[in-house]
């Protein structure tokens, strides 16, 4: 694959000035460079001594892109082979590296003798563009740039594409849609006798703003790990470690007060609007994540993103457990606060955060617009089974306070017929504003911390790379990092059970513990809570027809046409009845019981009933030599009380069914049949409720499992809040995230009324001026989340105008299918698939040019995928083989490429985008 190399001797032949350098003086600097402009604002420049040995000054300077991207430049003629230097603003740094391309993918870092030093007054970032001035030592040679006697043929290349992690220096690289090319450097222009001056202004920086994310900064110490990582020198008011169902709400309330905020979270996208282009095969504006009809088969359609690392199952994306759970939203009763919950944390202190929680995501008893509740036999059936047993129909919604004898239609995070949640309702606030951040794919190892205060988070990117992010003078860090997964980075910041960070000490995760001296010792973990489940099936006395499993994960054209209207069977959930009561156990416990309902098979009904609120078992959770968390004891069904309690209920229900003209029949509870079983033998088998709770509960230091006090902050620490379901002391009476949700929003008012711990160096907002900013509420976004533009680093939004209308299965086209670009059949390949080899035929031909030396023809042309097929020079007679189209790149390079770039809709923030597709085409090999 050598045709790029015509391009040198045709660049010699041709000396077309458009394409050639010109001479400019640096203002920031006073360098004078030679250098090239392009029409989008790059600008790459050169400065050389009078006698070039071993060094060479570079600047590259480029527009910022609302959704961020790089720029970049190549020492040769083609960039396979060529040493690149590439750039990009993060934050208020510059990040570069050296790259070195041998493929169709985006090029690794590079290493050998030559290095970058940062020239400061020429590497800034502005409200319009960024520069990058520096010093190439040894780059001028066989490895890097070999200097002709007169003209140099270099090739640039520039995206305003978000790139997947920007505060990696290795982060894989987006196409170079913004513009890429080759330009000839008259040599002698660059040369100057003021050069060692100019040199000598390089310094050696400790920031991320160095070569190759090769600078390492050692931090640390005090244990026999030997872990380097680089630190930002963007610092914050704040930093939450992980955008789940607590932290995306606590994120954007901080940010509401005008603190700075840096949302960190360890996983991808997940919603389409949020970036995530897997889409699903019937509906090209939607992911699996953002379709109700699915979220029982998610594993069946796709690959949920699942930690790999926790105890037990969790969401690792952003969104968290919203995105993976199955969408009920059960608002928490009064007496699930008031029971056991500390002083300042009853119901009458938390209902008004709930009732700002309820203003942005309400929740809702159906799913379908239209009105009409589709396949709900198996609600007809058991309401008439509940009613004939005394039971009322109440509203979840409505009345969460109705949990005796009750049932209610069952009550979903669900808006518009879409998963909804506070990736939906709350996350597009926080984007809008300037002072906030959010970084995917970057998990948080440990709170970095000197005795009691806390400076910042040690992070790794998904290329395994440490970067430490620190707060401002008085900032603080708010771990939301779930049940799951908050208590890993308590112990590695040296907090919790001796035995459990001893194990970090002697294991493998290479986490770097502050001195045995100044470990706190609290008993993260230790008091973990969870629902215990029990699945039970019924035979129906009548007639009730079931749909098959395929009718929601490959509907067909009727279901999914209903859905691009937001109605039909996938706009609904997966339950079709919700009940609730309690049993008194003979020591006076009362313990609720949570019952969902569903008909999957041909007159069956099947009830997957819940040990709630009142239950007092807990177990344990501890983290293993490799780093992953694990249950060290269960925490189901450990009391007798609780015991007694699921047996006493289960015996209630069997006498239900056997009452004359019971419209229900027992059938099994796993392996468990029989018409003479009872209560005792329908508790033998159960699965966890995955609603895990109190691995660092909230209370009175020294109390059994207690590790953070009424504001949420660890004891022991200034600084250190935990805002998820591990501080709740209490599990709730229905599932969990919606009182994780209400808790978070109670908990962001509380940090924000704290006084100052010390000097904020914030210019903005005084992020203890408390409620006023926090207690105005917006409207519900679950649809109109239109996504401004000009945010934080994987924040900022494409300036598409009409995000709302794309990420609505309700376009007000009619369809959503309607909204993909034509070129996008249903016949399509699904566009996450990795091994897609060619893209969909389009008859989008905008941006193509006829060139004179070749003549596309799509039908029986033979040059490949990026093959060379025309521009001055070009000798070959070929065109571009079938579905691929030869577009003009320059004088010189004409290239086959896709006709369009396949657009999936909605346009969401380009920034936020999974590793596996960022490097959707392209080829540094065929630059120009
Ligand atoms: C399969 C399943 C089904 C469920 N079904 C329901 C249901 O139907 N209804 C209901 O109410 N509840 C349900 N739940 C429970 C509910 O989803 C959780 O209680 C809720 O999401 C907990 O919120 P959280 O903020 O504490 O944690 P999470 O929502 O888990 O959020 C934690 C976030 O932190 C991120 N993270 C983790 N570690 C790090 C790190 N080191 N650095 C950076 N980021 C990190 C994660 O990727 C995640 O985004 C279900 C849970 C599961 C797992
Ligand atoms: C930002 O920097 C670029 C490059 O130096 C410059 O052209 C531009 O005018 C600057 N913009 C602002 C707003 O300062
Ligand atoms: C590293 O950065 C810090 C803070 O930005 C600064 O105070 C210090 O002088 C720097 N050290 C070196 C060696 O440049
Ligand atoms: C950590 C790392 O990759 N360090 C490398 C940085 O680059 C120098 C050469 O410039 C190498 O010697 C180091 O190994």
């Amino acid at each position: 694959m050598a045709r790029s190399f015509i391009l040198y001797s045709a660049l010699l032949a041709m000396k077309v000035a458009a394409q050639t350098s010109s001479p400019y003086t640096d203002a920031k600097t006073g360098i004078s460079f030679n250098g090239f402009k392009h029409a989008s604002g790059y600008t790459f420049g050169i400065a050389l001594p009078e006698t070039p040995t071993t060094d060479f000054i570079g600047q590259i300077v480029a527009p910022v892109g609302t959704a961020g991207g790089w720029a970049g430049f190549t020492m040769g003629q083609s960039m396979s082979g060529s040493l690149a230097v590439v750039a990009w603003p993060n934050g208020d740094e510059v990040v570069s590296s050296f790259r070195k391309a041998s493929g169709y993918t985006s090029p690794p870092v590079t290493t050998g003798d030559f290095t970058m030093t940062p020239i400061p007054s020429g590497t800034f970032i502005n409200d319009t563009a960024f520069s990058y001035t520096f010093l190439c030592s040894k780059c001028l040679g066989t490895n890097g740039l070999v200097l002709s006697a007169t003209t140099n043929v270099l090739g640039w290349a520039y995206s305003t594409d978000a790139i997947t992690t920007p505060a990696s220096a290795s982060s894989a690289l987006t196409y170079h849609a913004a513009g890429f090319g080759g330009f000839g450097l008259t040599v002698a222009d660059a040369k100057s006798a003021n050069y060692a001056t100019w040199a000598a202004m390089a310094v050696a920086s400790n920031s991320t703003t160095t070569p190759g994310g090769n600078s390492t900064t050692p931090v640390g110490g005090g244990s026999s790990t030997n872990t380097t990582a680089t630190v930002s020198n963007s610092t914050y008011d704040y930093i939450v470690a992980g955008a789940g169902a607590a932290g995306i709400i606590v994120a954007e309330r901080l940010v509401e007060s005008g603190a700075s905020v840096l949302l960190l979270e360890r996983g991808g996208s997940s919603l389409a609007f949020t970036g995530n282009d897997a889409t699903l095969p019937w509906n090209s504006s939607v992911t699996m994540y953002d379709v109700p009809g699915v979220d029982y088969y998610l594993s069946t359609v796709g690959s949920p993103a699942y930690c790999t690392d926790t105890a037990d199952q969790a969401g690792c994306l952003l969104g968290g457990g919203t995105m993976v759970n199955a969408m009920m939203f059960v608002r928490p009763q009064a007496r699930d606060f008031d029971a056991k919950w500390p002083a300042g944390w009853k119901w009458a202190d938390v209902s008004a955060a709930a009732d700002r929680l309820y203003e942005r995501n309400p929740g809702q008893t159906y799913g379908s617009v239209d009105g009409v509740r589709h396949n709900n036999e198996a609600f007809e059936v058991v309401s008439q089974f509940l009613l004939g047993n005394g039971w009322s129909h109440t509203d979840a919604i409505e009345k969460p306070n109705d949990k005796i004898d009750a049932f209610s239609y069952p009550p979903w995070s669900l808006k518009d017929g879409l998963r909804s949640g506070p990736v939906r309702t709350y996350l597009p606030l926080a984007q809008a504003k300037s002072n906030f951040k959010l970084m995917l794919d970057t998990k948080v190892i440990r709170a970095v911390r000197s005795g009691s205060t806390i400076s910042g988070v040690e992070t790794e990117t998904s290329t395994g790379e440490r970067v430490i992010y620190n707060v401002k003078a008085g900032g603080r860090v708010v771990l939301a990092s779930g049940s799951m997964s908050t208590p890993r980075i308590l112990f590695n910041s040296g907090i919790g059970p001796a035995a459990q960070i001893q194990t970090v000490a002697d294991g493998t995760s290479s986490v770097t513990l502050p001195d045995k001296a100044d470990w706190i010792d609290l008993p993260v973990g230790a008091e973990i809570k969870d629902h215990p489940i029990f699945t039970l099936k019924f035979k129906t006395s009548v007639a009730m027809p079931s749909l098959a499993t395929s009718q929601f994960t490959s509907p067909n054209d009727t279901s999914s046409d209903l859905f691009a209207q937001g109605s039909g069977i996938l706009a609904q959930s997966g339950q079709r009845l919700s009940f609730w009561t309690s049993v008194n156990t003979t020591s006076g416990k009362e313990v609720f019981i949570q019952g969902t309902c569903n008909g999957p098979a041909n007159n069956t009904v099947q009830m997957k009933i819940y040990l709630t609120h009142g239950l007092t078992s807990t177990g344990s959770l501890g983290i293993t030599a490799d780093g992953a968390t694990e249950l060290t004891s269960d925490p189901w069904l450990k009391t007798d009380d609780d015991i007694e309690a699921a047996t006493m209920f289960m015996d209630r229900l069997l006498t239900m069914t056997r009452q004359p003209n019971s419209t229900l029949t027992f059938l099994s509870a796993g392996d468990v049949t029989g018409s003479n079983v009872t209560g005792t033998d329908l508790i033998k088998n159960h699965v966890t409720g995955a609603h895990y709770v109190g691995t660092a509960k909230m209370g009175t230091k020294g109390d059994a499992g207690v590790v953070v006090d009424t504001d949420t902050k660890v004891y022991g620490t200034d600084n250190l809040f935990v805002v998820d379901a591990s501080m709740h002391p209490d599990l709730p009476t229905g599932n969990t995230q919606a009182i994780v949700m209400v808790a978070a929003e109670a908990a962001a008012a509380r940090i924000l009324a704290l006084p100052t711990t010390s000097t904020a160096n914030t210019t903005t907002t005084d992020p203890t001026t408390p409620t006023s900013s926090i207690l105005p509420v917006g409207t519900d976004l679950a649809v109109t989340s239109a996504l401004p533009s000009g945010t934080g680093i994987a924040a900022p939004i494409s300036s598409s105008a009409d995000v709302s209308s794309t990420v609505s299965p309700l376009a007000s086209s009619g369809a959503a299918v309607s909204s993909v670009a034509p070129a996008v059949s249903s016949e399509a390949p699904a566009p996450s698939s990795p091994s897609e080899a060619t893209p969909s035929p389009s008859p989008a031909t905008t941006t193509t040019q006829a060139i004179p030396t070749a003549t596309p023809s799509p039908a029986s042309g033979t040059i490949g995928q990026y093959g060379r097929c025309g521009g001055l020079g070009y000798e070959g007679t070929g065109a571009c083989a079938n579905g691929w189209v030869c577009k003009k790149q320059n004088e010189y390079y004409s290239q086959c490429v896709a006709p369009s770039k396949k657009r999936h809709v909605p346009k969401g923030p380009d920034s936020i985008q999974d590793e596996d597709r960022t490097w959707e085409r392209a080829s540094f090999l065929d630059l120009y």
